[in-house]
């Protein structure tokens, strides 16, 4: 299947068993030193590599900067870029290996068409021409509203930026969301709550300095590596950090932590305002900042005032003498750098919690200055850019829908009149998106680069919604994923090292990624199907003129960089030549700030005021949006708001018939549905089938051991794994949500209804009401016995938070 059965190059440390590599340590408010990972195709020496094309990772939002090796038109590596502000030379395991997936055989090389109920081949010209004669179609019966496009958090920021002036202002729908709404949707809001703005506050060199790191929900360890072994080399050198951990797993974060807090599931905010309660009735609050800074700092005293860590202990479950520990490492901190990740985001009451970690640096003073920052983590590489672009629901540039001076604006750049641009309900979200689908409003849908069919909730619905004969389905990427081959037309997309493009990470670093190698066969980028659609649709501004005038990537930047000026994301001082010139750059990057901004917020909040801001804000428990008077009145001056919430039990909660809490989540190995990791031969060996994780006292009581094949299942489904005891906390089950079926035969798909082994069978159809992000942390299982196992342990990693549980007298 794939040509690269690869090993490592000799010199180098087995990156698989050693996925953080050797330490280079550091001491508090130095720089990180260098260290460059290389992984050459086996046999060939880095003199042999005939270019090194300048790209970054592209499998998680971390932004490592690396060098592509390319030999007689092949990519035959990688090289970590030593210069670059984001990883100084550090690559992990997936970046080391994940490239070889692109040279499989089983690539996409033709469109494909449904024709008599099969999938089968034509050429570009027949394939487009489908696609824009449903789309005129649909236009003329139906109208705008009938379209809908749902894309992604791994294309480039020009290939957004193109798609989000297709939808919106060409086709004119409101039916534009990525599947960020899944990932970082929750990150977006909790900014625009708390800054009334989208933008990340902090910047990864507050690792550097901070002498407390919190960890929420964060499994940095497996998810974000390169930042990880950041905080190994931290913890390795002088004044190390002590590390603050609030997960209901044993993370390598965890194991590392001065206070590991393991909730249950979906509790988040009762911890988080037991923190609060804490950090305000020691006193450690920096009322200077909260003054000159904040509005609504009291309703958050009064609403906090009751939540005694006894009172959350209870609700979380976690010692309340924990609690108190936690509290006095936050509340002694004089650099406290927090990250946030899914186990916040996807769980209950989401951005309600991501919220109160916000709070907790506001009411600390804890933002804008080297150590002190908040890191509303991204997930996938360019999810900042599909916010930034509009390509999330969201209007390009961080610009407010509800606000008509920020409509105008956008017409203006456009040249479009303002109604033209969809602002008058909400953007949808995705979730909407697929019931609109569903219920046959949506009667076309665009999908890019995301495989709904394994990472939506609930699949036997996501399955009968893209079957239905009144949908056209469309689907754009690499492989014959489990989506694509549920759709009406396939279209074969070029990717990563093929194409050109920039991308930009969760600390604002842009970098660009040149083309490296030809596509295979007739697979094109992205925005060449984008403007090749434009250019038939022959979309035009008001004056008749080309509403897409550019032509290829390059020009698109330029067209973006004249929507980003005066915004938050103000991309002005970039340029594909300075991008290439070596490290990445943070945005804002202006004419005034050309070597970019490290953090934002060093001298106030900038962009909550009500002319300005991007969102006027909502209710942390109903969503209900704030009315745009109502916030004018509340922050006039545009602080920072201090938002309160509190907590309410999780939506589906244990019961006898299901008694554990079913939470998923990720590995280091496998990025999401698999399609690049599950076809790059170390990365699959390394976490091949599913498993699912138990404690050693869940696993007695129900007389498992690790290795036996059970069924967990939840009221919407079923999946067949097998059992790994670890140290997860009591009452829990956790899945990796990796595996889907494009590797697996035919007969062992499951046919609606039966075991599958794709996490999201079981999970459940529900979302924040803030963010409208799906909750895919908290749901309620039974786990129950199929087959013994023969002793052969379950196909989990054992250095990560899979590892085995230490057995008893082990002393570990
Ligand atoms: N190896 C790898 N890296 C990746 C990815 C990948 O697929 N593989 N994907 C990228 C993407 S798109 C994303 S979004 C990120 C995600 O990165 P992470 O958020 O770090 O990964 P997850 O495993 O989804 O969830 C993190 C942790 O949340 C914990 N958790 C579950 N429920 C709760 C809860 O109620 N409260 C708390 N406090 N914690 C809880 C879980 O135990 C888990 O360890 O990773 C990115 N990086
Ligand atoms: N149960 C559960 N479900 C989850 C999560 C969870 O923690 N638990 N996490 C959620 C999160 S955070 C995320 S981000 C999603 C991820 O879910 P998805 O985005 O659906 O997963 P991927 O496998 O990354 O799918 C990306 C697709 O894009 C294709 N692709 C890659 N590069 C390109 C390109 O350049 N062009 C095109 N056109 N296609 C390309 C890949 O082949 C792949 O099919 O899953 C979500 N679902
Ligand atoms: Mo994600």
């Amino acid at each position: 299947m794939n040509a690269f059965a690869g090993g490592d190059s000799p010199a180098s440390v087995d990156r698989i068993a050693e996925p953080w590599g050797v330490r280079t340590p550091y001491a508090s408010g130095a720089e990180w030193p260098v260290r460059t990972d290389v992984q050459l195709y086996p046999g060939v020496t880095e003199e042999e590599v005939e270019r090194w094309v300048p790209a970054a990772s592209l499998l998680h939002s971390n932004g490592d900067a690396m060098d592509i090796a390319v030999r007689d038109g092949r990519m035959v590596g990688v090289r970590g870029r030593a210069v670059d502000r984001v990883n100084r030379g550090r690559l992990g395991p997936k970046d080391l290996f994940g490239w070889q997936a692109g040279g499989s055989a089983d690539r996409l090389t033709r469109p494909l068409v449904r024709e008599g109920g099969r999938l089968v081949e034509c050429d570009w010209e027949h394939a487009m021409g489908r696609l824009v004669d449903r789309s005129k179609r649909l236009l003329e019966e139906r109208g705008p509203g009938s379209i809908g496009f749902y894309t992604t958090g791994q294309l480039f920021l020009e290939e957004y930026y193109t798609l989000s002036v297709v939808a919106r202002a060409g086709i004119g729908t409101a039916h534009l969301d990525g599947n960020t709404r899944l990932c970082t949707s929750t990150a977006a809001e909790a900014l625009k709550e708390s800054f009334g703005c989208d933008g990340q506050p902090g910047s990864y060199t507050d690792v550097d300095h901070a002498d407390v790191i919190a960890l929420f929900g964060h499994n940095m360890a497996e998810t974000q590596p390169v930042l990880w072994m950041r905080v190994l080399d931290r913890l390795e050198g002088a004044a190390p950090p002590r590390l603050v951990c609030v997960d209901p797993r044993p993370t390598p974060a965890a194991r590392r932590a001065a206070v590991h807090l393991a909730p249950r599931a979906g509790t988040n905010v009762a911890l988080l305002n037991a923190l609060l309660h804490e950090i305000i009735r020691t006193d450690r609050v920096d009322h200077d900042y909260v003054r000159a800074h904040t509005v609504g700092y009291d309703e958050l005293a009064a609403r906090v005032e009751g939540c005694t860590p006894r009172w959350a202990a209870r609700i979380c479950d976690v010692p309340a003498t924990a609690i108190e520990e936690a509290a006095e490492l936050l509340g002694g901190a004089e650099r406290l750098l927090s990250t946030v990740l899914q186990g916040v985001y996807q769980s209950h009451q989401a951005t309600a919690a991501a919220v109160q970690v916000n709070n907790l640096h506001l009411v600390r003073g804890m933002l804008g200055r080297p150590g002190a920052g908040v890191l509303q983590m991204n997930g996938q590489p360019s999810a900042q850019n599909t916010r930034e672009c509009g390509a999330n629901g969201d209007l390009p540039g961080f610009r407010n829908w509800q606000n008509d001076e920020h409509v105008a604006d956008l017409a203006r750049i456009w040249n479009v009149t303002p109604q033209t641009i969809p602002h008058h309900t909400p953007p949808s979200h995705a979730m909407q998106m697929f019931r609109y689908a569903e219920q046959g409003t949506i009667r076309m849908l665009w999908i890019t680069g995301t495989n709904p069919a394994v990472s939506l909730p609930e699949l036997s619905r996501i399955r009968s919604v893209l079957r239905q004969d009144r949908l056209f389905t469309v689907v754009q990427d690499l492989f014959l994923t489990e989506t694509a081959q549920l759709a009406d037309l396939v279209l074969p997309a070029a990717t990563w090292g093929e194409k050109t493009g920039t991308l930009t990470n969760a600390d604002r670093t842009v970098h660009l990624c040149d083309k490296a190698v030809e596509p295979p066969g007739e697979a094109r980028p992205d925005l060449d199907i984008f403007l090749d659609y434009a250019a038939r649709m022959d979309f035009r501004d008001k004056d008749g003129g080309l509403l897409v005038s550019w032509k290829d990537a390059e020009s698109a930047f330029e067209a973006w960089k004249l929507c980003s000026a005066g915004r938050p994301c103000d991309y002005t001082g970039l340029s594909y030549d300075r991008l290439r010139e070596g490290s990445g750059i943070q945005w804002p990057c202006t004419e005034e700030a050309p070597d970019g901004t490290e953090r934002l917020y060093t001298d106030g909040i900038t962009w909550a005021h009500p002319d300005l801001c991007e969102e006027y804000g909502k209710d942390l428990v109903t969503g209900a949006s704030v009315e745009p008077v109502e916030y004018r009145s509340l922050n006039p001056d545009g602080k920072a708001i201090v938002k309160a919430a509190e907590y309410l039990p999780p939506h589906e909660d244990t019961t006898p018939r299901f008694p554990l809490q079913l939470t998923t989540g990720r590995t280091l190995y496998h990025f999401h549905t698999r399609t690049k990791t599950g076809r790059v031969p170390r990365l699959d060996a390394a976490a091949p089938e599913l498993w699912a994780e138990i404690s050693a006292t869940e696993a007695t009581a129900r007389e498992l051991a690790e290795g036996d094949l059970v069924e967990v299942t939840t009221p919407r489904g079923a999946v067949r794994a097998r059992v790994r005891v670890t140290a997860i906390r009591d009452g829990m089950v956790f899945l990796p949500f990796h595996y889907g079926y494009w590797d697996t035969p035919e007969g062992h798909r499951p046919p609606d209804g039966t075991a599958g082994r794709a996490a999201n069978e079981t999970t459940i159809t529900d979302w924040d009401p803030v963010s409208k992000q799906p909750v895919f942390k908290t749901a309620a299982a039974q786990v129950r016995l199929l087959e013994r196992g023969d002793g052969t342990p379950a196909p989990a990693p054992t250095v990560t938070a899979s590892a085995p549980a230490p057995t008893p007298g082990s002393g570990s």
